[in-house]
């Protein structure tokens, strides 16, 4: 039944956005339940959701460089930012903090309090040990490698597990420092 008061533009965009990232979080659930079914494993699982999202990094870093016009990061504190505040909030939808460095400054958190992943999703005990955000973490890693930074990337905490929050510790372990291809005559 057509609504009484028809709606702006604005909120019909606001109500697609949301049943998109519905759609997005029910896919992503059925993905995890069928490695679940198909590998048994949890820890196969993990696995293979941290290889699904570097297989994604490594790509959708292209569109992200694209659509973001965010230039090279002076050092990978600027980069966390970058992930933080652009990246997440570019693919998710949400934004992240940046906490808990290093004083080298080559390792830290990205907080999420809220994470679209999640919605919906409750966890039964046969899953103790699976990471389900676990494809976030190899985007991440994957996107990474691409500007030339090579990291692990872990959760240390997780609000599936019963922690206060999603806490995913991106370590630099090697920056590859990019060479300009032509010589100056
Ligand atoms: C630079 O080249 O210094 C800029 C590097 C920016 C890297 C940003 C990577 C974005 C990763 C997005 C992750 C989204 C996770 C949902």
């Amino acid at each position: 039944m057509a609504p009484a008061v028809p709606r702006s533009g604005d909120a019909i965009f606001a109500n697609v956005e949301r049943v998109n990232a519905e759609l997005f979080t029910l896919t992503y659930g059925a993905i995890v339940r069928q490695l679940l079914t198909d590998l048994e494993e949890v820890e196969e699982v993990n696995k293979q959701l941290d290889q699904m999202g570097y297989n994604i990094g490594i790509r959708l870093i292209d569109e992200f460089l694209a659509k973001s016009n965010v230039t090279r990061c002076v050092d990978f504190r600027e980069t966390a930012e970058v992930i933080a505040k652009v990246g997440f909030k570019m693919f998710l939808g949400v934004t992240a903090s940046v906490t808990n460095w290093d004083v080298e400054g080559t390792c830290c958190s990205l907080i999420l309090e809220d994470n679209p992943l999640v919605d919906f999703v409750e966890l039964p005990d046969t899953c103790q040990g699976l990471y389900y955000c676990n494809i976030l973490s190899g985007v991440v890693r994957g996107a990474l490698e691409m500007v030339s930074m090579k990291t692990e990337v872990t959760w240390v905490r997780d609000m599936l597990r019963g922690d206060d929050a999603f806490e995913l510790q991106v370590k630099l372990l090697k920056q590859v420092p990019e060479e300009y291809p032509y010589k100056d005559d």
